[in-house]
């Protein structure tokens, strides 16, 4: 059963993803990622959602370009946390999407990453850190994670490198 449902809204999408998904790897945490269209396909991402919540589904990671609603409409159908990454796909370079994205109105928050792949592998760090709220397995993981980012830090600096 996936803790993370990540939906994109486009095929054209997935490559940005990839740091995402290895990143939740990364925690062992369990995913499933979707394409699925806030635009196109409202209705299939309505049952999408009611049917991830039943399977166990915790958090939502909605990642979208241009006009990028996705993880905003995800948020208006569920009351589990949503992280929204977006996109850089258009011509105004991702800031539509990061409007787009982070600009919700109040009550119905969406935790906004940066624009691209640097925002996707955060969603899955963010996503690491809610879920450590509750879960022990992946706290060990990361405290591992941020000891391992402090250790290679110290290696950047070795005038040697
Ligand atoms: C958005 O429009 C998608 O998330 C994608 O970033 C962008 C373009 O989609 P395609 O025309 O490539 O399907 O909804």
């Amino acid at each position: 059963m996936p803790t993370v449902a990540v939906v994109c809204g486009s095929r054209s999408d997935l490559p940005s993803l990839k740091g995402c998904f290895d990143v939740l790897d990364e925690y062992g945490i369990g995913w499933e990622a979707s394409v699925i269209s806030a635009h196109r396909q409202a209705e299939t991402l309505h049952a999408y959602v009611d049917q991830a919540e039943r399977a166990g589904v915790q958090l939502f990671i909605g990642a979208a370009g241009l006009a990028a609603h996705l993880p905003g409409v995800l948020a208006s159908l569920t009351a589990k946390p949503v992280i929204g990454i977006p996109l850089d796909g258009g011509s105004l370079g991702g800031a539509d999407a990061l409007y787009a994205v982070v600009q919700m109105p109040p009550g119905v928050p969406v935790a906004t990453v940066a624009i691209g792949s640097a925002g996707a592998k955060n969603a899955a760090h963010l996503a690491a850190r809610i879920l450590a709220l509750s879960d022990d397995a992946v706290a060990d993981r990361v405290t591992a994670v941020r000891a391992d980012q402090a250790a290679m830090a110290e290696l950047r600096i070795d005038p040697r490198a």
